[in-house]
């Protein structure tokens, strides 16, 4: 049984204070908190297995790799994808999106080529291919969204012909929370021969997530926005794509043979993981995918959409408030982005911080699509598999203190 208050308990900060009011996380779509399972598994590698992999023959290194690798099997086996392509641990998903931008776009694109992405991407899904473009005369198409923040299908038809060699999309915008209909995106993908990369970093985390199902090439996400440790990223790529790639990084452990002109190259998924990789974060990070593979994602998911619903419900009833993108909770992820008329996003995450309430203010790295809704920033609570219903009316409360010290003029009275 999903129980949203006895998982509470396992997460430490959750018992903080913040302002002299209870901390009321709601920023998770930036990073999620840890629980003590993972911060547990942190402490054990280093105190007990500390050591350098795939390279040492002591007890430690052979301990220290076998799990690092196991780690690799159980992401693989989260995403649906065992025994089915590779995972490659980066740093995080804007590293694993720049690796594919580099070692298959800079050797895959020619002038004229297009690369279609959406207006909701985040900006690690957009920088890298304008960087490609500018190196390979490759040409960006972008999908729009319609009011309600749905990307526009017939245009994506349109966009996607014959000169598409790659499409690339966010999964679940950390903006508006669309969940896009990526099985589709990839279907018309695949009839013109393109690549499909999906960002999965605010959708791997919150529900169930198979690369099979979606029929995408590339899926990219961190595991800091699933429980585990900053500084994990993943790609996971269909068989085949990695062993045609170049190398992204060159050094230690990447390699099979050195000479002093040339080198050959270590087996894929090594091949792309050069130099000491992040053994510690990764192995506690496995123990974040145990945890949330236990809760089962199809009620991490079903939670959320409780969340969302109730906090929708709420907030439409605040007075010049307006909420971005689906109206249907379940049509998006547990991200919930507004304005609030008269009042300044940062001034709204500052109120609600002094009630205790962690929200995020700004473009969230997604400019472009913060300038098609004609905000220049918004609000925005994230949901997670702690959050609970008081939380909401919490927020909602710091929120009504807002909306009511503007409307009086008497801004100094925000911050409690
Ligand atoms: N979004 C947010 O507050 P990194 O930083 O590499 O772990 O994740 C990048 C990233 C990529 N795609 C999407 C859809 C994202 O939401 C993010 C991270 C955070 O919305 C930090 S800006």
């Amino acid at each position: 049984m999903f129980d949203a208050r006895a998982i509470r308990r396992d997460f430490p900060i959750l018992e903080r204070r913040v302002n002299g009011r209870p901390l009321v996380y709601l920023d998770n779509a930036a990073t999620t908190q840890k629980p003590r399972a993972v911060i547990d598994a942190l402490v054990r590698y280093y105190t007990t297995m500390n050591a350098n992999i795939h390279r040492g023959i002591h007890t430690l290194a052979i301990e220290a790799t076998e799990a690092y690798e196991a780690v690799r099997e159980k992401t693989a086996r989260f995403i649906g994808a065992e025994g089915y392509g590779a995972v490659v641990f980066t740093r995080n998903a804007t590293e694993s999106i720049n690796l594919v931008a580099r070692a298959w776009g800079e050797a895959n694109l020619r002038p004229g080529d297009e690369i279609v992405l959406t207006v909701m991407e985040h900006h690690s899904n957009i920088v890298p291919w304008q960087l490609v473009a500018r190196k390979t005369g490759a040409v960006l198409r972008y999908i729009d969204i319609d009011e309600e923040g749905h990307l526009l299908l017939e245009q994506a038809r349109e966009l996607i012909g014959p000169r598409t060699r790659l499409v690339t999309l966010v999964h679940a915008s950390n903006v508006v929370g669309t969940i896009n209909p990526v099985a589709e995106i990839a279907e018309m993908a695949r009839r013109v021969g393109a690549v499909v990369l999906v960002d999965g970093a605010q959708s791997v985390p919150h529900m169930p997530v198979d690369v099979r199902a979606l029929g995408c090439d590339f899926l990219a996400f961190s595991a800091h926005k699933m429980l585990g440790p900053t500084g994990v990223g993943v790609l996971w790529a269909a068989p085949g794509l990695l062993e045609a790639m170049e190398p992204f990084l060159g050094g230690g452990e990447m390699i099979a043979i050195v000479r002093p002109e040339e080198s050959t190259w270590a087996d894929v998924p090594h091949k792309f993981e050069a130099g000491t990789p992040n053994i510690a974060d990764v192995i506690a990070f496995g123990a974040a995918l145990d945890y949330l593979a236990a809760l089962g994602m199809e009620h991490v998911r079903a939670h959320e959409v409780e969340l969302t619903a109730l906090a929708m419900e709420r907030l439409r009833r605040l007075p010049g408030l307006t909420i971005f993108g689906p109206r249907e909770p379940d049509a998006r992820g547990g991200v919930l982005s507004f304005a609030i008329d008269g009042v300044h996003p940062h001034d709204v995450a500052t109120i609600a911080d002094s009630f205790g309430v962690a929200i995020r203010a700004g473009h969230h790295c997604a400019q472009i699509l913060t300038r098609r809704l004609g905000q220049s920033a918004t609000s925005r609570a994230s949901f997670y598999i702690y959050n609970v219903p008081e939380e909401v009316e919490a927020l909602a409360e710091a929120l009504e203190h807002a909306i009511e010290v503007f409307r009086r003029g008497d801004s100094r009275a925000a911050v409690r």
